[in-house]
């Protein structure tokens, strides 16, 4: 299997900690809409990452729909996701909040490193900061209350993703020290083999 995508991408790191944990072995092509567009087009026609494409030569692409497949190779003992209700509609509402967390962290920051600097629109930044600081609020009462664990679903895999995400891309924006359960969970994780070999230095050391 081929990953393409770059681990500042918090969607393409939760594929590749999923792989990584399933123990899927896959390479990985670093490339991003913003260097790559005509070839990340070919693998996804709306030109986004990341992308998985299958031995067979078939691409997948939306980081969901991806870990979906994933989890079906896997089977219901390992899935990351809970295969049954009401396990399952539990973990996707946390799924909901984490990936919303994402879309609009990134938002934020497209709006602040895409735009020239007189055209950056100030209010919208902020609408979409005032909407992450939410999520995160809800997420870190989430687990706050969930018993430490030595396992890894997918719920603990993309909510310490996204956390280093924002330490990475908006430190200077949020106040992460608001979110000591969130915190915690990432200490617990971030140092740990598996995800450290998809950290986003990676990348840019290969540059
Ligand atoms: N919902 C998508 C989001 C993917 C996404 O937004 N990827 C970003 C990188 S973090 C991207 O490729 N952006 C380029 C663009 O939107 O032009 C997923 O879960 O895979």
């Amino acid at each position: 299997m081929i990953l393409i995508g770059r681990y500042l991408s918090p969607y393409t790191r939760r594929v590749a900690v999923s792989l990584n944990v399933l123990g899927m072995p896959f390479e990985r092509r670093p490339l991003t809409a913003w260097h790559n567009l005509e070839d990340v087009r070919k693998v996804n026609p709306v030109g986004r990452i990341p992308a998985l494409i299958l031995d067979d030569g078939e691409v997948l692409f939306e980081s969901s729909a991806i870990l979906d497949h994933l989890d079906q190779v896997a089977g219901p003992k390992r899935a990351l996701l809970p295969p049954q209700e009401p396990d399952r509609r539990a973990d996707l509402r946390i799924l909901a909040v984490c990936l919303g967390v994402m879309d609009k962290a990134a938002a934020a920051r497209y709006e602040m490193v895409m735009r020239p600097e007189d055209k950056i629109h100030q209010p919208w930044v902020d609408h979409n900061l005032g909407q992450v600081r939410s999520g995160l609020a809800w997420l870190d009462a989430h687990f706050s209350h969930r018993p430490e664990g030595d396992d890894l679903p997918q719920t603990v895999i993309s909510t310490v993703v996204m956390h280093d995400f924002l330490e990475i891309a908006l430190a200077d924006h949020l106040e992460m020290d608001r979110y000591p359960a969130l915190g915690a969970l990432s200490r617990k994780w971030r140092d740990a083999d598996i995800f450290r070999a998809t950290h986003p230095d990676i990348d840019t050391k290969q540059e």
